[in-house]
């Protein structure tokens, strides 16, 4: 059973982005699937490193309740039990091959941005509205997504990018959302983040930002009940793109 917002109108959807200052956008599942190719880049670095595992869509579902690559590994290995521990240079080594090969597979193109994410953006950008990332994953892998995206000087669109080596702590913890509003010089409620997953919504919500969930293929039935708005994607907020008169807060 899903528990989710109250059904937020299309209207009143659009209403919460075009009123916001900045939108904070997540990264791995908002703004494109990219949670099965990190799982398939994790398979090929175990396959590279020797390791007879091998994670499936159902078995990286629950792990990804784990953020971040390197912590999602140890907590597999420690379930196993398997003795001895990997050590923390193993798990480096793990994740760089993971990402390297990560990349690889996001420069083949297969990974596109989620619906409606490209008309949001042009949207905002008419608005005036900011902009900003923040995210779990590292600044490499985020380089790599909107460069192939959006092209190679897609950052100059983005206010504040803080990724999860950026905060001591990853979400659901609120770090990087807390950051990112230092970087943008804003207050919360001037915001509002667009995530995926609940880890992504309670780090947001512990932060007091609003947040606009798009449902994703690895937490659609996550509990989004503090969300603001649930989607299953942003072109439902069709209506947002074409307004483009100037915001009140425009710079
Ligand atoms: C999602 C994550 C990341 C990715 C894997 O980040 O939790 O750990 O699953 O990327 P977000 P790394 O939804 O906050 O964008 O292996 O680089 O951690
Ligand atoms: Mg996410």
């Amino acid at each position: 059973m899903k528990a989710e917002a109250p059904v937020a109108t299309r209207c009143e959807a659009s209403e919460l982005i075009r009123r916001a200052a900045a939108l904070v956008f997540d990264v791995d599942g908002t703004l494109a699937e990219t949670e099965e190719l990190h799982r398939q880049a994790f398979n090929h670095a175990f396959v590279r490193h020797g390791l007879d595992w091998r994670w499936d869509r159902a078995v990286y579902k629950d792990l990804l309740r784990v953020t971040g690559g390197k912590e999602r590994m140890r907590a597999y290995h420690t379930r196993l039990g398997a003795a001895p521990p990997l050590s923390d240079m193993e798990i480096a080594e793990l994740h760089r091959i993971k990402t390297v090969h990560y990349a690889e597979l996001i420069e083949t193109g297969c990974c596109p941005l989620r619906p409606g994410v490209v008309d949001l953006l042009n949207a905002a950008r008419a608005r005036g509205q900011r902009l900003a990332i923040a995210t779990t994953t590292s600044h490499g892998n985020i380089d790599a997504l909107l460069s192939q995206a959006l092209g190679t000087r897609w950052a100059g669109d983005f206010e504040a990018i803080v990724a999860g080596d950026d905060v001591r702590r990853k979400k659901p913890a609120p770090d990087v959302y807390i950051e990112t509003l230092a970087r943008l010089k804003l207050g919360a409620s001037d915001c509002v983040a667009i995530e995926d997953s609940a880890n992504g919504l309670v780090a947001a919500s512990r932060a007091g930002i609003p947040v606009l969930i798009t449902r994703s293929m690895f937490f659609g039935d996550d509990d989004f009940t503090a969300a603001q708005v649930v989607l299953d994607d942003l072109s439902e907020l069709g209506a947002a793109k074409q307004e483009t008169e100037k915001q009140p807060h425009a710079q």
